[in-house]
Formats: C-alpha cells, sequence, structure tokens
C-alpha cells in the first residue's frame, strides 16, 4: 500500500467532490480518473464514447489506473462509476491505499443526477430502470473492491467527509 485513499462508487455518489474536500484536509494531490482522460484526449467523455464505444473508453481508463499505480507518492484518487468492472483496475486500486466505496441509493442517485448530460451511459434511456441494472451489475463489486463503505443518502458532503476522517 502506499497510503492513498482511493473513491470508487457510482455515479452521483460524490466520488470527486468528496475527494477534493478530502485531499485538502489531507494535504494530499487530488486525482480523478475520469478527469485525465479528458485532458489526454482532449474531448469531453460522450465524445470518446461515441467515436471509440465504451471498450475504447474502458481501455483507457485501465491504461490511466495501470499507471497511477505505479506513482509512488500517496494521492486521493476519484475513480469512474465503471472503473471497477476491470479486473486488472480492482487489484491496481487495492493496492495502492485504502478503498473506500460512496454507496447510495438509486433513489440518491435519481435525485441527484436526473439533468447531467455529460453521462453517456444515462442517455436516451429510462434512467430509473438503467441505474438499477448498473446497480445491480455492480454493487457486489464496489463492495468486494472497497475496505470499507460510506452510505452518503440524505447527508450533505462535509458529513460524508467528517465519517469517512473519523474512519482514516
Ligand atoms: O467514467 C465515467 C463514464 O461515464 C462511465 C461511468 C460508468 O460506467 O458508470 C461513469 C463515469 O464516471
Amino acid at each position: 500500500m502506499t497510503g492513498s485513499i482511493i473513491l470508487i462508487g457510482p455515479m452521483g455518489s460524490g466520488k470527486s467532490t468528496i475527494g477534493r474536500l478530502l485531499a485538502a484536509r489531507l494535504r494530499l494531490p487530488y486525482v480523478d480518473s475520469d478527469a485525465l482522460i479528458v485532458h489526454h484526449t482532449g474531448v469531453d467523455i460522450p465524445t470518446i464514447f461515441e467515436i471509440e464505444g465504451e471498450s475504447g473508453f474502458r481501455e483507457r481508463e485501465r491504461k490511466i489506473i495501470a499507471d497511477l499505480s505505479t506513482w509512488s507518492e500517496p494521492m486521493v484518487l476519484a475513480t469512474g462509476g465503471g472503473a471497477i468492472l476491470d479486473p486488472a483496475n480492482r487489484h491496481h486500486l487495492r493496492q495502492m491505499g485504502q478503498v473506500i466505496h460512496l454507496d447510495i441509493s438509486v433513489d440518491e442517485q435519481l435525485r441527484r443526477i436526473r439533468h447531467d448530460r455529460n453521462r453517456p451511459l444515462l442517455q436516451n434511456t429510462d434512467l430509473d430502470c438503467r441505474l438499477k441494472t448498473l446497480a445491480e451489475q455492480r454493487n457486489t463489486l464496489y463492495r468486494e473492491t472497497a475496505h470499507w463503505r460510506v452510505v452518503g443518502d440524505g447527508l450533505r458532503s462535509d458529513q460524508v467527509l467528517r465519517r469517512i476522517l473519523r474512519h482514516l
């Protein structure tokens, strides 16, 4: 373990917001794997999905996470919602430090991301049904990958942050 803190969880669980707050509090660099992919490609995530498909995006995500896992300095890393789908990512993330699952219910997710157009996996679908399917496919993987979890339903970011800090 390099002592990093890694946040995993579904879209809308607050990984980026909490990650930034946590990094500032712990005086660690904040890294966001989605943002790195956008930075490297120069286009947004929906465009990457359009041009390369989900598999192209996953390949980029796998490379970024493998690369981050070789850094010797600790960081706070916010991952993409589907990063845990790949076994190599799950292995690398656990090697890097403490993996925290930011868990939220589908209802809470719906409230938070209903109007977000920057999420290609949620476009043109029945959002409620799509989120339930993703949760069914992924919840076990989040739980198996994380060292521990925080349930964020009904909590503000500062409250989630306090729970994490108490646990570290
Ligand atoms: O990584 C991005 C991308 O839109 C895919 C994704 C997912 O599979 O849940 C979540 C986002 O963070």
